[in-house]
């Protein structure tokens, strides 16, 4: 491979080649919810209008769908959207747009039905083998909202379709979009992005009238438990920087429920999923004296009415179960994987047996191989060993058992009017849409409905085009200026790299990994990361604030010395704008409405009196100010049924 030289870097820091697009819908993201756009966009728009598609890497296997799946969890079958909407407020502990996930639950099996005609295999119940969903098929469910499937190929197949809809030459991969790009001429109106190749020394720049941001969600921002060791392993996908979060939050899009992150526990070091193990094999995780510490410690979540009282308490509540036994020194837990796995075996043959073992090893091998790997090399065999789980370092996503994003116009139909300003899944910042990670105050789409809401979004771009014909997006950006800005990180680099002996150590810059180290510890320091089992405080965020404000002053001196470092240095402006907004919020709502997902040791209680509410916040790119305030929460479907 020819290396670029550091000179030719320099010269094109001086004067970059920048590549000018012009287009009527720009698609940020390649994901799940960007390929559901591009599928549905056509429908609407027909030839009318260009539509162009970006993406950080190679559409085939890129986002969180990446290393396939095992599972679609959220396919309703003959489950209500309103049945639907109520498991998701619960376990969201009551913060949830009803609007928004109705919407998503009335439309999403449509789409998986769409995935399996395009050739994903999904597993049927006896007898129905060759029946497709669409036909009436019952699939295989591992619970009463998630069906399973041989996914390994589930991204590429889903990817295939967008670009048949879209046409190749309309997708644009290896871009990194750094930031949005607001009209010059019309108050609060998106009109571009910009972006770099992250292959060769190119800048694009894209004007767009309409802008879809959906770059999915966030991880290591909080310092993993794997670090030198098992570097790399995380449970979410690492390419996904928060980019999502923080281009929208600095146009000044509204934001809600920043403060929630998601703490999946997992099969401990490989990460491997639970889902199956608890809903399919009905596996139980029992503590290291053999006691099934949930049904131990039900009464503990009698604290949390509703939300601890339920069929199925929330996500975060099972977590805090876990974290009681892991602090009274009662850990490791385990998956008792053995004694489910005896019981299934019950009255089979071998042939079968042999089956159900193939299974448990595919669930890995679908979406998580290395925690297949794990096993084999430690010698496990789920038949015979437990396998120990941990809650993990906190994520941020939308899409999962989490609700950050952006505060959107709801379904017209359905949407009170004080949530909703026209265009479905429009954000604030008018032009600007979003879906999957990117909307807020509306979890357990996962890979299923942020493909539909993806498609939700397209069709509503549309309409806010042709009601918006005359627009023409207007930019002055200078080459020089453009230049200078993505590109500074290696002219910091070219400025002082011969003033020490050891490249990575200079007083005069500091390089994106060590920049990385440096956010993830204060995050998980102070902001509630795994190191204080999630807690934080008024007095700990205050400091954690005032570290963030001092890495920032730093942050300008983050230096590259090759694209793959650039790339690098931009997904860290990004978490660190993420993990700003993420402390803003936890400082704001003064309770703990996460129990298992984080603690305040400040206000260690639920509120429902006076935080049965969204948190937002809005950033001013004009003065740089915060806002923070409540929005009143209001159930649109009735809870209590
Ligand atoms: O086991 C830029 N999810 C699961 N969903 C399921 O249905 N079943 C499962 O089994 C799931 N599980 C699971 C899941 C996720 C992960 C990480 C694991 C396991 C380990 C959830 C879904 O994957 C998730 O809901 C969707 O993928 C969300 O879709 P979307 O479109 O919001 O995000 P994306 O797919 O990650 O795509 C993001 C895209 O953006 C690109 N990108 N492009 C340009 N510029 C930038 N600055 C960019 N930054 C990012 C990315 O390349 C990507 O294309 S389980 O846990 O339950
Ligand atoms: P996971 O593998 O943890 O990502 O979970 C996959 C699916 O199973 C998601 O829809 C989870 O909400 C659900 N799930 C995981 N564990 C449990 C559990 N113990 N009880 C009920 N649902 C669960």
């Amino acid at each position: 491979m020819v290396t670029p030289s550091d000179n030719f870097h320099a010269d094109f820091a001086n004067n970059p080649v920048i590549e000018e697009h012009e287009t009527d819908i720009l698609i940020i993201g390649g994901g799940m919810a960007a390929c559901g756009a591009a599928f549905e966009v056509g429908r609407w728009a027909g030839d009318k209008y260009k539509v162009t598609l970006v993406d950080k890497a190679a559409l085939d296997r890129s986002g969180a769908v990446a290393q396939g799946l095992s599972a679609i969890n959220t396919y309703l079958g003959d489950n209500t959207p309103e049945d639907y909407v109520r498991m998701v407020a619960n376990d969201l502990m009551g913060i949830t747009r009803d609007d928004l996930v109705f919407d998503v639950g009335r439309h999403v099996d449509d789409s998986v039905k769409h995935f399996e005609e395009w050739g994903l295999p999904i597993w049927k119940q006896p007898g129905d083998e060759g029946k497709s969903l669409r036909e009436g098929g019952k699939p295989v469910r591992s619970g009463k909202w998630q069906i399973m499937i041989n996914g390994e190929s589930y991204k590429t197949i889903v990817a295939e379709a967008a670009k048949n809809a879209l046409g190749v030459d309309n997708i644009i991969e290896r871009c990194f979009i750094v930031k949005l790009l607001l009209d010059e001429k019309n108050e609060n109106r998106i009109a571009g992005a910009v972006g770099f190749s992250v292959r060769e020394n190119k800048i694009y720049v894209f004007r767009a009238k309409v802008v879809l941001c959906v770059a999915g969600g966030a991880v290591n921002i909080f310092r993993p438990r794997s670090t030198g060791e098992g570097m790399g392993r995380t449970w979410y996908a690492v390419w996904n920087a928060g980019s999502t979060y923080s281009m929208m939050s600095q146009v000044g899009a509204e934001m809600t429920t920043m403060e929630n992150r998601f703490v999946p526990a997992r099969f401990k070091d490989g990460y491997g999923p639970v889902g199956a193990w608890f809903l399919l094999f009905k596996s139980k995780a029992v503590n290291a004296e053999g006691v099934d510490y949930a049904a131990k410690n039900k009464a503990q979540l009698e604290e949390y009415p509703p939300y601890g009282l339920a069929h199925v308490p929330a996500t975060c509540l099972r977590n805090h179960q876990m974290l009681k036994e892991l602090k009274e020194g009662k850990g490791p837990i385990l998956m008792d994987t053995p004694t489910a796995m005896a019981k299934l075996f019950e009255g089979k043959t071998p042939k079968e047996k042999k089956q159900l073992e193939a299974e448990a090893w595919e669930d890995f091998l679908d979406m998580t191989i290395g925690q297949a790997n794990m096993w084999a090399g430690m010698n496990i065999r789920p038949e015979e060993t437990a396998s120990e789980l941990l809650p993990t370092e906190p994520y941020f996503l939308g899409s999962h058992a989490g609700a950050c994003g952006a505060w959107v116009s709801g379904p017209e139909d359905i949407a009170p009017d004080e949530w909703q300003w026209g265009y479905n899944r429009m954000t604030t910042v008018k032009g600007l849409f979003t879906a999957g990670d990117g909307v807020g105050a509306s979890g357990h789409k996962f890979s299923s409905g942020s493909f539909t809401e993806g498609r939700i979004a397209a069709k509503s771009m549309v309409k806010f085009l042709r009601d918006n014909q005359d627009f023409s997006p207007s930019l002055h950006l200078s080459a020089e200026e453009l230049g200078a800005e993505i590109y500074k990180p290696f002219k910091n680099y070219l400025d002082h790299k011969d003033y020490s002996t050891d490249p990575m150590i200079n007083p005069n810059y500091i390089r994106p990994k060590m920049m990385m180290f440096r956010l993830n510890k204060l995050m998980d320091e102070y902001v509630a990361g795994t190191s204080t089992w999630y807690v934080t405080s008024e007095k700990m965020m205050d400091q954690g604030l005032h570290l963030l404000t001092m890495l920032k002053e730093d942050a300008e001196k983050m230096a590259a010395k090759d694209l793959h470092e650039l790339l690098r240095a931009w997904e860290n402006y990004h978490r660190i704008w993420m993990a700003e907004i993420h402390l803003r919020h936890v400082y704001f709502r003064k309770e703990t409405r996460y129990p298992g997902f984080y603690y305040r040791s400040d206000h260690p209680h639920l509120d429902e009196e006076n935080w049965k509410c969204f948190v937002n916040s809005k950033y001013n790119p004009k003065t740089d100010d915060w806002e923070m305030k409540k929005i009143p929460h209001k159930d649109i479907v009735p809870k209590n049924v």
